[in-house]
């Protein structure tokens, strides 16, 4: 008779447990990012298929590494191109990639304004200002 209550108190315990132990297990998810980037590095991010920064500033005339941290499931990648679109030249591009950080190396770009795109996505769009 007295050990009857005691199950169902544990059990109750649990139940009450288990829902907390789900939320701190979501509470870091959603920042899959490295604990550093290589110097100088121009990181972006890609999330609901939408790129988090219309702008990127890069060094003129010096090659820098480029962050992609892509947090979708749906390929994307960034062509940096002359004109808008698929528009000019390419002046950098990659294969698209899934759901990881990719570190690019991109060559020196002459000063001046550029335009980038996902070549899966051609919504996902923005400037490249070289300077
Ligand atoms: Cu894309």
């Amino acid at each position: 008779m007295s050990m009857r209550p005691a199950t169902l108190r544990r059990r109750a315990a649990l139940a009450f447990l288990v829902p907390i132990a789900i939320v701190v297990a979501c509470g870091g998810s959603g920042t899959p990012e490295p604990a550093t980037y290589p110097p100088g590095a121009v990181v972006i991010e890609s999330k609901d298929r939408k790129f988090d920064a219309d702008m990127l500033l890069v060094p003129a005339d010096t090659a820098f590494p480029l962050v992609l941290v892509n947090h979708d499931s749906d390929k994307h990648n960034i062509a940096i191109r002359t004109k808008a679109g698929f528009e000019g030249d390419i002046i950098f591009r990659h294969d698209p990639v899934s759901n990881m950080t990719i570190t690019l190396d991109v060559p020196p770009i002459a000063a001046g304004t550029y335009h980038f795109l996902c070549e899966v996505h051609p919504t996902m769009t923005g400037t490249v200002l070289s300077q």
